[in-house]
């Protein structure tokens, strides 16, 4: 039997797949008229405050967390970086494949699934259920689901339960300075490697690549004067950087095509990242087997065989 013209076969497959893979990636990351990814706003913002509807307490609260996931993995350090972890306790979730979605390890509030969850607090709820969810147990509700606000509310609202109260990651004296690097990290680094990763036009990839190498080798420069990049002490922008240098070398250097350099090979962030891994509590929040199969695992279009790989080899963080 005749098989197919291999021209023709993989012109039509080229053809299929692509409609697919856009049809896909328009689904799981929105895009603007170029091609460049953009990530939609969070829903729940509120703040934890005395004398209102959510006051601080202890055990009061939960985190609700995916532990590949980096905007969760802020909340996860700097909970662990204020000793919170008795007051507050997390809940798990695990992307499923197939579903397109977050689904509870046990059933939480009788939902098996995040989206569940976002319409049990909000009904008609229509938006992305992301982690990571700050929920409110008393009233039954989600406080927050933006970690850059949830960072600030377990810095400041919590000390009077933490077993290190004496820790402030936004210190009134550097905020100028942390609001203004966040910016800019936040922008080309931690959505930049998305921007990177979702791309759907090489213009886009190319525009969203270079700022990303920009912005690396900008902090790279200035880790070479201290240790952190707004002084001698943690602040909420080494957290929110850490959570994305950590995944840098095992996803978004390959998956991502972020991959001009790693991290490891610069001078003053492969230090800087192991200094932050290396902080009391820290290391207890990185999942690394949970970061690979999040990613290669569950981003379909970027991966369809679904293959983990086996490397790289992360020994280098707990060197000394
Ligand atoms: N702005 C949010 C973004 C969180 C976010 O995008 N989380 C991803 C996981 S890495 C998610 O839950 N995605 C599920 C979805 O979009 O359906 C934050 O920083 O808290």
């Amino acid at each position: 039997m005749a098989g197919l013209p291999p021209g023709l076969l993989i012109r039509t497959a080229k053809q299929v797949w692509t409609t697919l893979w856009q049809t896909m990636m328009g689904q799981m990351a929105p895009s603007g008229k170029g091609g460049d990814y953009q990530r939609p706003e969070s829903a729940f913002r509120h703040e934890i405050a005395l004398d209102s509807t959510y006051p601080p307490a202890a055990h009061r609260y939960r985190l609700i967390v995916g532990m590949g996931c980096p905007w969760a993995h802020r909340t996860l350090v700097a909970r662990a970086l204020k000793g919170l972890e008795e007051t507050i306790s997390t809940i798990p979730v695990v992307p499923s494949p197939d579903e397109g979605c977050w689904l509870f390890e046990t059933p939480f509030r009788g939902c098996r699934t995040l989206p569940e969850l976002y319409r049990q607090a909000q009904p008609g709820y229509q938006g992305r259920a992301t982690v990571p969810v700050l929920w409110d147990t008393q009233t039954a509700t989600i406080v927050n689901n933006e970690s850059a606000e949830i960072i600030v509310i377990l810095n400041a609202a919590f000390s009077e339960w933490a077993s290190r109260p004496a820790v402030d990651l936004y210190p009134a004296a550097l905020k100028a300075d942390i609001d203004q690097w966040n910016d800019r990290i936040y922008h080309a680094v931690n959505n930049g490697v998305y921007r990177c990763g979702f791309a759907q036009t090489q213009a886009a990839y190319d525009r969203a690549v270079t700022e990303l190498f920009e912005a690396l080798d900008a902090i790279d420069q200035a880790l070479a004067q201290r240790p952190y990049l707004c002084g001698d002490t943690v602040t909420l922008t080494d957290v929110r950087l850490f959570t994305t240098l950590f995944r840098f070398d095992v996803v978004y250097y390959s998956l991502f095509k972020c991959n001009r350099r790693r991290i490891q090979d610069y001078a003053h962030l492969g230090p800087y990242l192991r200094r932050l891994y290396q902080l009391p509590g820290v290391a207890a929040t990185c999942d690394i087997e949970a970061v690979k199969r999040d990613y290669y695992g569950n981003l379909f279009p970027l991966n369809p065989g679904g293959i983990i790989p086996s490397g790289p080899d992360l020994e280098y963080l707990t060197a000394p």
